[in-house]
């Protein structure tokens, strides 16, 4: 049983978590046949998410009850601790459903209303991206460095589009401004890998509409560890309403262009 709240030791429980919880979606995700008509293939993934959000938060009152757990398929108690998990079993759960290698497990660990402890598995690429606050961010154990500030007409931007069909219809007005403005786009399909590639490099920017905490809480923090501005549009924290990231300078260009085009708003 651990109790202290040190950053490293949520951050050493959070990756030893996420390692299982990783292996046994991948071999779920291995089982999952897209053509067999006598079950549906998101019932399977739904039983997934449900099966691998039970393990993790066994795993995670086990070494340490009374600490809370909000996660995608539950609500979080309170808890006795001061600390709360944040944990989405399976992030970028259509691209797990067609066999496709960007989805995450994502576990953070917030003390006293922080996160200060971060991971997100990408098991099917092997790759483990974790951060604690003040304490960088890291991959397979590597240092993480968010590219340079780039002109926004050179910027690789990633986002991604709701499942609502009235909140895309906006987002792709949106994205019709954007587009021209920049060097082009990405839609990987999950939140916590794109926050993450933008650590590493592997984009410019990112910005989304509509996702929940437990979507972003881990990688935001990679992302800021990285060097990344993590935000809202004037000033706001990240939120449901909008999650922009990029390095400072570039992150500015971003929220001018996606400001008066109500990128945080449905239209
Ligand atoms: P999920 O796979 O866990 O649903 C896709 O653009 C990204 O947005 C994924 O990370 C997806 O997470 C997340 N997302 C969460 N809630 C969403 C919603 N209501 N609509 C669209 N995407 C959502
Ligand atoms: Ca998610």
């Amino acid at each position: 049983m651990t109790t202290t709240a040190e950053p490293a030791a949520l951050l050493a429980l959070a990756v030893e978590v996420a390692a299982e919880a990783g292996r046994v979606a991948a071999e779920g995700q291995a089982g999952i046949d897209v053509l067999d008509t006598k079950s549906s293939p998101t019932d399977v993934v739904t039983e997934m998410d449900r099966a691998v959000e039970k393990l993790i938060r066994e795993r995670l009152l086990a070494a340490r009850p009374g600490d809370a757990v909000l996660g995608e398929e539950g609500g979080a108690d309170a808890g006795s601790t001061g600390v709360r998990w944040i944990v989405d079993p399976i992030d970028g759960t259509v691209n797990y459903l067609y066999g496709r290698e960007d989805w995450a497990v994502s576990i953070a660990a917030e003390a006293d209303g922080e996160i200060v402890a971060g991971v997100v598995a990408v098991p099917v690429r092997g790759d483990v991206y974790t951060a604690t606050i003040g304490g960088g961010a890291h991959c397979n154990g590597e240092r993480l460095r968010v590219g340079p500030a780039v002109p926004l007409e050179l910027a690789l931007v990633a986002t991604g589009f709701g499942y609502d069909a009235d909140r895309r219809a906006h987002q792709a007005e949106v994205l019709r401004s954007v587009l021209p403005r920049v060097r082009d786009i990405r839609r990987c399909g999950a939140a916590s890998v794109d926050l993450c590639s933008l650590a590493r490099g592997r984009s410019d920017a990112y910005y989304e509409r509509g996702l929940n905490a437990w979507d972003y809480g881990a990688a935001a923090l990679v992302a800021r560890e990285a060097g990344a501005r993590v935000g809202g549009l004037r000033g706001a924290e990240p939120g449901p309403d909008l999650v922009v990231a990029a390095p400072p300078g570039l992150f500015e260009a971003l929220h001018d262009l996606l400001e008066p085009l109500g990128a945080d708003t449905d239209g």
